[in-house]
């Protein structure tokens, strides 16, 4: 709508074990192997680590593996996995990545806020 005197503040999640799976990079396909990650929403970003530890490490090369929501499409998928609560964030550079957490609480609250974050940076 545009015009608003106030912004709302951008939702952001953090720390949290999700179930990752990386299906695409940059447009070529990838074996899924899913993973638990700890995963930090920013305002936009997805930041997945590999460990809760990681998200503190200062060790230099210790990165977590960054998406970037500005342009991504996020929905959920049935398709994609036999798991419950499986959705996908498809970045603008053609990566993929599947999310799924057996609580159905979690995944959409992670979802909702993945893709009020895709909203806000989208349409800048
Ligand atoms: O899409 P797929 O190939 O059915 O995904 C399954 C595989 O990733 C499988 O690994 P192997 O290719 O090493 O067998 C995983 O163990 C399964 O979990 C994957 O299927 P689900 O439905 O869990 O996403």
């Amino acid at each position: 709508a545009g015009g608003a005197a106030f912004s709302e503040p951008l939702m952001e999640l953090k720390g949290e074990h999700l179930n990752v799976a990386k299906i695409s990079e940059s447009g070529k396909k990838q074996r899924k192997n899913w993973t638990v990650m700890w995963s930090v929403l920013t305002s936009e970003k997805l930041l997945i680590y590999k460990d809760r530890q990681q998200e503190t490490s200062l060790k230099p090369g210790s990165k977590p593996d960054v998406v970037q929501l500005c342009g991504a499409v996020i929905e959920w998928t049935t398709e994609k996995s036999s798991r419950k609560n499986v959705f996908q964030i498809t970045t603008n550079t053609g990566s993929e990545y599947l999310l799924q957490a057996d609580s159905y609480s979690i995944a959409s609250k992670w979802y909702d806020a993945i893709r009020k974050t895709v909203d806000s940076s989208t349409k800048l």
